[in-house]
C-alpha cells in the first residue's frame, strides 16, 4: 500500500481545490497560505451563523488559568462566538457601517456609544514593538527528552520521554516589526518550555557568539546597527556608517561581526538554522553536583544559506519568505525539528575549558575539543491561531528556569536577567504580562504579587504577605524535595568593586581567525563579498580604513581582497597572527541532509508531455518536497483532459528565488504577456523565431548562478543553450525521462547547492 506523507496529501488537496474551484467543482481541501478555514462565497453572506473555526494546521496557547491551572474550556471558547455582530460587552448590534446623525446629511452625534466604543478600540491597537528582535515568525509545538541528560540535570522536562510543550520564536534583530525577512543579521531563537516545574526560557540566536562581553555595552551596538537617528535609514541592515564606525572601534565585535559577514547571516529558512544559547549555563544533578553546559539546537534539515543577490531579490519578491515558510511547511505536514543538544565542561573554579574562558559570550568551544551531546527533540507542529495575541505578546525571559538549570556569572547574562523583565513593563503594558495566555505557565502559581495593570486573576485570601497567619500561614516554601528552586553556592573569590573585564576577555581575534580557517573556499568568498558590499555602502572612509586593519587581524587574504574591492590599500596586522586549529564543524558545506519540505519547481506548458510532469509531481510529493508547476498562464494544463496538471506559479509571478531547484518538462513557448511593457522581466520582449518564453530564460540563468540544482527532459536542452548555459556544467542534467533528471536534482539537493559550478580564487585556499 502507498504510504501517505503530509506534504503529499496536502499538495494533493491544493490540486484539487484548484481544479474544483476551477471546474466549478467547489473546494475539497486547504492549500498551504489558505486564509481561512472555509472557502468564501461569490456574494456577502447574510445568514447568521457562528464564526468558522480556526484552520486545522492552527493551536492557540493551551488553556490555562492566569494562576497556572489546567483550564477545562475547549479552545474555541478563547475566541469570539455567538451569530451577531456585538459590542465589547456583549450588546447585538443593528450597524456598524453608519455613525448616528441628525438626519443622513447632518452632523454626527457624540451619543453614538458604538462609533466611540470601535473607534477607541482601534486608536489603541498597537503597542510598542520589541526594542530589538522586533521582526519575528512562531509556531507551537513539542520537546521529547531522550533522557540523556539526566546524568547531569535534575530538570524535570529533560527525563526520559518527558513531552513538553513548547512556543518557539524566530526573529531578526535590527528590522522594524514591518521589515523584510531575508536581510543579513543576527536571527533570534527562543523557546518557550511549559514544563510541570514552571516556565523554561531558552532565549538563543543562531550565532554562537555576541558583540559584547557586558550587558552595559548592549544600548551601545544596538543604537550603531539601528537606523541613523536624523534620517532613519537604513531599515535592518547593518551596511551603514555607525554600525561599521561601532564594531571598528570595539573589536571585542569581530567575531560576531564575522559570523553575520558569513553564509549565517543570511539563513535559507528558520527551518535550517542552527540555535544556540551562548551563555554557559550551569546544571544541577539530583546529588547537587553541578557542570557547566551550552546549548546547541541541530536542525534536522540542515544549515542551509541564501546567497546574497538571492536574499535581495527576495526581500523584493516575498518579504515575508521566512515566516511564509515556517507557516506553510507547518501546514502542508512538514514539521520543522530540531535536536536539542549540550556541550558539558566540568564546572570548576576557574569555569575554562582547554583555556577558553566560558563565561566569554564572544568565545565558542569547538566542537572538536566537546561535543554536541544530543538531549532530545523539538517538533513544530501548529501554527498561531492569531499573530497578536501570541507571537507579538509572548515575553521570553532568560531568567524563567527551572530546577536543575542555572545561570552563570557571563556579564552579558546578567544584564540580560534585569532587561527581559524590564521591558515588558512598556511592551505589554503592566507587570501582569506573565497572565496573557501565551505566557501563562502549566505549573499552579501562588505569588503574593497583586493587583497591577490588566490584573485577570481573581484573587482570594486576605493575607498576600508572609508571614501571616490570617490566610492558615499560606503559602508555604518548598524544600528541594517540593520542587524548591535554590540557587548554586557557587564561591565568588574575594575582590574589590571594579569596572573591569577579566584579562581573558581581551583576545578578540584568534576565534574570529580560527572561523575564517574553518570555513571551505566558497564560504570564505562570500564573506569577503559580503565585507565588500557592507563596507562599499559606508560613507567615511576613516571607517572602512579602520576595519581593514581590524581585517587583518584575522587573515591577510581576506584584508587584501575587502581592500581591493574598495580601492584602498591593505593594512598589514599589527604582530603574527595567532595560530589556531581550524574547526570543521563551523562550515555549513560538505554534508547531506534530508530535501524533506524544499521546493521544486516543474517548468511546463501544454507542449510537455503531461503524463511525465504528472509522474514527476507525484514523485516529488512522495519524496516529502514540494512540487509547483510554473507556466505561461494559471489554470489547468491539459484542461481537456481526464487529469489536468494545476498551475501554481506564472512566468509573470514566479521568480527563481523561491525554488530551491528546477525541472524543465521541456521548452516552454513564450507565453502572450511576454513583453516589456506588461512584464519587464521579459526584456525586450521574444524575438522573432524564439522558442522559449524570456521569462523562463531569465529563470534558468538566475538559478544556474544561484548554484541551483537543474534538469529537464524532452526538449529541455533547447531552453538551457538559450539561456546560455552549458548543459555539461556541474548540477546539469538533460535526462531521459522525467523521472532521471529528477533523481539527480534530488541528489544534488541534498548538499543543498552545487558549489562546484564554479570555481574559487585559486589562492582562498
Ligand atoms: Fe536580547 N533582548 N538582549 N539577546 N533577545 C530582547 O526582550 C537584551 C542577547 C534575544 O522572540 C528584548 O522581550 C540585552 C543575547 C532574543 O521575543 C530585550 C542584552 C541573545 C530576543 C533584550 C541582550 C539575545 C531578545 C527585547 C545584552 C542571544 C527575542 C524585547 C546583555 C543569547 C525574544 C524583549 C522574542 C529580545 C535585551 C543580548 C537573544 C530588550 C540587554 C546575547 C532571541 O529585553
Amino acid at each position: 500500500m502507498e504510504e501517505s506523507h503530509p506534504v503529499k496529501e496536502t499538495v494533493d488537496k491544493v490540486i484539487d481545490t484548484v481544479a474544483g474551484a476551477v471546474s466549478g467543482g467547489g473546494p475539497s481541501g486547504t492549500v498551504p497560505g489558505r486564509p481561512g478555514s472555509e472557502s468564501p462565497s461569490l456574494d456577502e453572506p447574510t445568514e447568521p451563523r457562528e464564526p468558522p473555526a480556526p484552520k486545522p494546521d492552527q493551536s492557540g496557547p493551551q488553556a490555562f488559568t492566569a494562576t497556572g491551572q489546567a483550564a477545562d474550556v475547549p479552545p474555541a471558547a478563547r475566541a469570539q462566538g455567538g451569530e451577531y455582530l456585538t459590542t465589547a460587552q456583549g450588546l447585538r448590534l443593528v450597524d456598524t457601517d453608519h455613525s448616528l446623525k441628525a438626519g443622513p446629511r447632518g452632523p454626527v452625534l457624540l451619543q453614538d456609544h458604538h462609533l466611540r466604543e470601535k473607534i477607541m478600540h482601534f486608536d489603541h491597537e498597537r503597542i510598542p514593538e520589541r526594542v530589538v528582535h522586533a521582526r519575528g515568525a512562531a509556531a507551537h509545538g513539542v520537546f521529547r527528552a531522550y533522557g540523556t541528560a539526566s546524568t547531569v540535570t535534575k530538570a524535570a522536562f529533560l527525563a526520559k520521554d518527558v513531552e513538553t510543550p513548547i512556543f518557539l520564536r524566530f526573529s531578526s534583530v535590527l528590522g522594524s516589526r514591518g521589515s523584510a525577512d531575508t536581510v543579513r543579521d543576527t536571527r533570534g531563537f527562543a523557546t518557550k518550555f511549559y514544563t510541570g516545574e514552571g516556565v523554561f526560557d531558552l532565549v538563543g540566536n543562531n550565532i554562537p557568539v555576541f558583540f559584547i562581553q557586558d550587558a552595559i555595552k548592549f544600548p551601545d551596538v544596538i543604537h550603531a546597527g539601528k537606523p541613523h537617528p536624523d534620517r532613519e535609514i537604513p531599515q535592518a541592515q547593518s551596511a551603514h556608517d555607525t554600525f561599521w564606525d561601532f564594531v571598528s572601534l570595539h573589536t571585542e565585535a569581530t567575531h560576531h561581526t564575522l559570523w553575520n559577514m558569513s553564509d549565517r547571516g543570511i539563513p535559507r529558512s528558520y527551518r535550517t538554522m542552527e540555535g544556540f544559547g551562548v551563555h554557559t549555563f550551569r546544571l544541577v544533578d539530583a546529588a547537587g553536583a553541578t557542570t557547566l553546559v551550552k546549548f546547541h539546537w541541530k536542525p534536522k534539515a540542515g544549515v542551509h544559506s541564501l546567497l546574497w543577490e538571492e536574499a535581495q531579490l527576495i526581500n523584493g519578491m516575498d518579504p515575508d519568505f521566512h515566516r511564509r515558510d515556517l507557516a506553510d511547511a507547518i501546514e502542508a505536514g512538514a514539521y520543522p525539528q530540531w535536536e536539542l543538544g549540550i556541550q558539558v565542561f566540568p564546572d570548576t573554579p576557574e569555569q575554562t575549558f582547554e583555556g577558553i574562558d566560558l563565561l566569554d559570550p564572544t568565545k565558542i568551544v569547538p566542537e572538536e575539543l566537546a561535543p554536541v551531546q544530543p538531549v532530545g527533540l523539538l517538533t513544530l507542529n501548529a501554527n498561531p491561531v492569531n499573530y497578536f495575541a501570541e507571537t507579538e505578546q509572548v515575553a521570553f525571559h532568560p531568567g524563567h528556569l527551572v530546577p536543575g538549570i542555572d545561570v552563570t556569572d557571563d556579564p552579558l547574562l546578567a544584564g540580560r536577567l534585569f532587561s527581559y523583565l524590564d521591558t515588558q513593563i512598556t511592551r505589554l503594558g503592566g507587570p501582569n504580562f506573565a497572565q496573557i495566555p501565551i505566557n501563562r505557565t502549566h505549573a499552579p502559581v501562588n505569588d503574593m504579587l497583586r493587583d497591577g495593570f490588566h490584573q485577570t486573576a481573581v484573587h482570594s485570601g486576605v493575607a498576600p504577605y508572609k508571614p501571616n497567619s490570617l490566610d492558615g500561614g499560606c503559602p508555604f516554601f518548598a524544600g528541594q524535595q517540593e520542587g524548591g528552586y535554590r540557587e548554586t553556592p557557587v564561591q565568588v573569590p574575594a575582590a574589590g568593586k571594579v569596572r573591569e573585564a577579566p584579562a581573558s576577555f581581551a583576545d578578540h581575534f584568534s576565534q574570529p581567525r580560527q572561523f575564517w580557517l574553518s570555513l571551505t573556499p566558497v564560504e570564505r568568498e562570500h564573506v569577503i563579498a559580503a565585507y565588500t558590499f557592507e563596507l562599499g555602502k559606508v560613507y567615511e572612509q576613516a571607517i572602512k580604513e579602520r576595519t581593514l586593519r581590524v581585517l587583518a587581524e584575522i587573515d591577510p587574504y581576506l584584508c587584501e581582497q575587502v581592500a581591493q574591492g574598495l580601492g584602498l590599500p591593505a593594512p598589514k596586522s599589527a604582530g603574527p597572527l595567532p595560530s589556531v586549529e581550524p574547526s570543521p564543524a563551523l562550515s555549513q558545506l560538505g554534508r547531506t541532509w534530508p530535501t524533506t519540505g524544499r521546493i521544486i519547481g516543474i517548468v511546463a506548458d501544454d507542449s510537455s508531455d503531461l503524463q511525465a510532469v504528472r509522474a514527476v509531481r507525484q514523485q516529488v510529493l512522495d519524496g516529502g518536497m514540494v512540487p509547483l508547476v510554473i507556466s505561461a498562464a494559471g489554470g489547468l494544463l491539459g484542461a481537456d483532459s481526464s487529469d489536468p496538471v494545476t498551475v501554481q506559479r506564472t512566468f509573470a509571478t514566479a521568480r527563481s528565488v523561491e525554488f530551491d531547484a528546477l525541472l524543465l518538462a521541456g521548452a516552454p513557448a513564450p507565453g502572450k504577456d511576454a513583453y516589456g511593457a506588461r512584464d519587464a522581466k521579459a526584456g525586450n520582449g521574444t524575438p522573432a523565431g524564439a522558442l522559449t518564453d524570456p521569462r523562463v530564460l531569465l529563470m534558468l540563468s538566475e538559478a544556474f548562478r544561484h548554484a541551483k540544482p537543474l534538469g529537464g527532459w524532452a526538449n529541455a536542452e533547447q531552453a538551457l543553450t538559450a539561456a546560455g548555459i552549458d548543459t555539461a556544467a556541474p548540477g546539469v542534467l538533460v535526462a531521459d525521462s522525467g523521472e532521471a533528471a529528477l533523481q539527480e536534482v534530488v541528489r544534488l539537493l541534498g548538499q543543498h547547492r552545487v558549489w562546484e559550478r564554479f570555481p574559487t580564487a585559486a589562492d582562498i585556499v
